[in-house]
């Protein structure tokens, strides 16, 4: 069996990579990354183990070497012609339906809603088909999106791990998503960063915006001083032992 493996993420491209040491069944590999991400340009090139591709200026030649395509953390979308006509599984950091989109742990904290990662085949819509296998993670009282989306990592390599032989073998089921549930953009994202500070909001929607909001080393949430000057948001959150 041939499988191409489409990431950007290198913690995924690298647990992965050891993953399939353990669990592939004599599989072929093929790893492929966004042609503009410049950390994986400067760290493979060309023609390392994992090669530069450009999904939409590919066509059924190439997409026919293989039998199984994998999104892991994939920053393109994937052309309509690929999956219609092959099988494409995405590996998700979110709970789907809720959340589907960027960054899911920041709008499950800010929101309430459920957090977790899903494995679903793919179709023409964003993090949208039916659904392999998932797990819901727990949100902790000292949580920012920092500490969720390294729980997040975490669950999708187990999750990874615990199924992949499955996933190459066939042996699963897809269940349909439950209902659409909600897509977030990166729009939606960039939207919440500027604090609006007429706006009125209890202290608890303040405390879970900027909890969803802090995640180092990123400048997410900022407010203007009366120079016009960003000064950047982050909260710090400290439990008792
Ligand atoms: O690769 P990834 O973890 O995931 C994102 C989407 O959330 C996901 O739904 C999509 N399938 C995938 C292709 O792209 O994103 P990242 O490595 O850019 O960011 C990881 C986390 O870092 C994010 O969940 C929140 C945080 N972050 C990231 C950026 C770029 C911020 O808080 N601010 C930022 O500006």
């Amino acid at each position: 069996m041939n499988v191409c493996v489409i990431t950007d993420n290198l913690y995924i491209f690298e647990h992965f990579q050891g993953l399939i040491l353990k669990k592939a069944l004599g599989a072929s590999f093929e790893f492929f990354y966004a042609p503009w991400n410049k950390d994986f340009k400067a760290r493979f090139g060309d023609e390392g183990a994992i090669r530069p591709l450009r999904l939409r200026d590919q066509d059924e030649g190439f997409f026919s070497r293989f039998d199984l395509f994998i999104s892991l953390h994939c920053k393109q979308l994937f052309p309509d012609a690929l999956v219609n006509n092959h099988l494409c599984i995405n590996v998700h950091p979110g709970y789907n339906p809720y959340n589907r989109g960027w960054f899911p742990q920041v709008f499950g904290i800010m929101n309430h809603l459920p957090i977790g990662v899903t494995i679903h085949k793919m179709d023409t819509e964003l993090d949208h088909g039916p659904i392999l296998w998932q797990k819901r993670l727990e949100l902790r009282g000292d949580d920012t999106s920092k500490e969720v989306y390294e729980r997040i990592l975490a669950a999708e390599m187990e999750l990874m791990e615990e199924h992949l032989e499955d996933l190459l073998t066939g042996n699963y089921t897809l269940t349909p998503m439950a209902s659409e549930g909600n897509l977030n953009t990166k729009q939606d994202f960039d939207a919440l960063r500027e604090i609006q500070m007429d706006k009125p909001a209890t202290y608890g929607e303040v405390l879970d915006f900027l909890r969803a909001m802090t995640h180092a080393p990123y400048k997410n949430a900022y407010y203007l001083d009366k120079d016009g000057k960003k000064v950047y948001v982050r909260i710090e959150l400290e439990k008792e032992q």
